[in-house]
């Protein structure tokens, strides 16, 4: 398969992007490679547990250790993949040449499981101001309607901030459960994508996701794309990894590349990162 084929946006995928707010499905990976990334994340799970999961934390609880957020910076073919040419240049197209990518968040349910994503959107917890925040939730495992895949709200990210509550839900994925108060289902499109596949869409879109009734585990991954001129509003510090062009704003501090899985000077960096990240997402959070 020729991926390079076509890797740019058109002019149409790019109105599309700013008129609904995504843009899917878009080929990055082709079966093989997306077959050797499952293999890289289930080796490691063999290894270490369910390490890309954790039990969210209620607020008071202690912090759960987990490598679910910033594993770019703890795995080098996670490294790889958030620097990789095929989404770095559609990314290019929507927030141009200087790149950072922020975090990287990861979405495993497993075969027949309850857990679900309750609707929400991203830019009211993650303290990143900016217009131009790209998240490319890539596939690893086929996402559909039968596993729980993506589903928007088109046009949601130019809508006023809608009101969320927290509601701390077993099976919510979210930090804490976070939803929207009211959401009119009936306008929900779901974004279906095949193990490789990404979709790109815009921090402020409203989006959730339902249980996964399948026999497979949908495995996917948030990757959050910044120009470096986007700040941290809700926290002194924050970081992120430049992944093309330069950076002239110095708004966040630049993460280490890891050179090999568990690199220590990319670890150390992580251990820092993770708990800092985590503030941010449980600030102003209400008990349940
Ligand atoms: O993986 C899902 O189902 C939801 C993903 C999500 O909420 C996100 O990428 O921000």
């Amino acid at each position: 398969m020729d991926l390079n084929a076509g890797k740019v946006l058109s002019g149409s995928d790019i109105a599309e992007y700013h008129r609904s707010g995504a843009h899917s499905p878009l080929r990055i990976f082709d079966h093989a490679e997306a077959a050797a990334l499952r293999g890289s994340i289930e080796a490691m799970e063999r290894e270490r547990g369910p390490i890309f999961t954790e039990n969210r934390p209620r607020p008071g609880d202690p912090i759960q250790g987990s490598y679910r957020f910033k594993s770019h910076l703890l795995f080098k073919w996670l490294a790889d993949v958030v620097r990789h040419p095929r989404i770095l240049d559609r990314v290019e197209e929507l927030i141009g040449p200087d790149i950072l990518c922020w975090t990287t968040h990861w979405f495993i349910k497993e075969a027949n499981s309850p857990q679900y994503v309750s609707w929400h959107q991203d830019n009211n917890y993650w303290g990143v101001e900016t217009d131009d925040l790209v998240s490319v939730w890539l596939a690893v495992s086929p996402s559909t309607i039968e596993s729980g895949c993506l589903r928007i709200l088109p046009g949601s990210h130019k809508a006023a901030a809608m009101e969320h509550v927290d509601t701390w839900a077993k099976d919510n994925m979210l930090t804490r459960g976070q939803a929207i108060a009211e959401v009119d289902e009936s306008k929900a499109v779901n974004l279906e994508l095949d193990a490789g596949e990404a979709a790109l869409f815009d921090y402020r879109l409203a989006h959730a996701s339902n249980a996964n009734v399948s026999n497979d585990r949908r495995i996917g991954i948030g990757l959050r794309y910044v120009p470096p001129s986007a700040r941290q509003v809700l926290a002194d510090w924050d970081s992120a990894s430049l992944v093309r062009g330069v950076d002239r704003c110095g708004n966040f501090e630049l993460e280490p590349e890891p050179t090999r899985d568990f690199d220590p000077a990319a670890v150390a960096f992580h251990q820092k990162a993770d708990a800092e990240q985590r503030k941010v997402y449980y600030q102003g959070a209400k008990a349940g």
